[in-house]
């Protein structure tokens, strides 16, 4: 090879290099929305809406299972960061549209860490959820630090589920509803603790390590 090729040769790679660095850096940066519930009154319980649906239905990943927020001015938003005020009671909602499964550890059907120890589904208190029986369960709502867990309780499969969010309830779904009180300040991870990454290694790959799908922070703030 001539010099100037093996000039060329060392530009063009150095070029993709480049151009590869810069993708990795974006996509390492490029984080969800921030959806704030901390612009209402002091001291008022916050509600937060959040949504689960069996795919996306848009965007780079349209077939991954995803969380979505609602934001309070009632815009569904494909995130799962939002932010809350400090010793505040959070009332949380979630509209569970996917379907659901046995789960592989059975702790985790239990609900912990709410008012009570309970959860609300379809206005139901629950304790625990058998999910080795009926549609199963779908997803958790958990936050590890605070010791809440929740299970939300899967839609039949068999059904003509949503595909693509933000869904509305025209589609089967299921209501599940707890309450808290945010600590003091800090980025609290949570997260879904079903392996539902369907497609890969043990599903805990693609959606489950993603943020702005099964996974996220509740950011709490002074
Ligand atoms: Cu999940």
């Amino acid at each position: 090879m001539s010099f100037a090729g093996k000039v060329t040769v060392t530009v063009v790679l150095f070029a993709v290099a480049v151009v590869a660095a810069v993708v990795l850096i974006v996509a390492l940066l490029g984080t969800p929305p921030v959806v704030n519930f901390t612009s209402q009154s002091p001291g008022a319980p916050v509600n937060v809406t959040l949504q689960t649906v069996g795919s996306l239905g848009s965007g780079s990943h349209p077939d991954w299972v995803s969380y979505l927020v609602r934001s309070p001015q009632g815009q569904w938003v494909h995130t799962t960061v939002f932010q809350v005020p400090q010793d505040t009671r959070i009332n949380v909602t979630i509209y569970q549209y996917d379907s659901g499964s046995p789960l592989r550890n059975q702790q985790l059907g239990q609900v912990t860490g709410t008012y009570g120890n309970v959860a609300a589904l379809n206005g139901r208190l629950f304790r625990v959820i058998n999910s080795n029986a009926g549609n199963g369960v779908a997803h958790t709502f958990s936050i590890p630090q605070l010791g809440i867990n929740v299970p939300l309780y899967g839609n039949n499969g068999n059904a003509n589920l949503c595909g693509a969010a933000p869904c509305t309830t025209s589609s089967p779904h299921k209501v599940i509803r707890f309450s808290f009180t945010t600590p003091g300040p800090g980025d609290y991870r949570w997260q879904c603790f079903v392996p539902c990454g369907a497609g890969w290694l043990f599903g805990n790959g693609g959606p489950m390590s993603t943020l702005g799908y099964m996974g996220g922070f509740m950011k709490v703030v002074a």
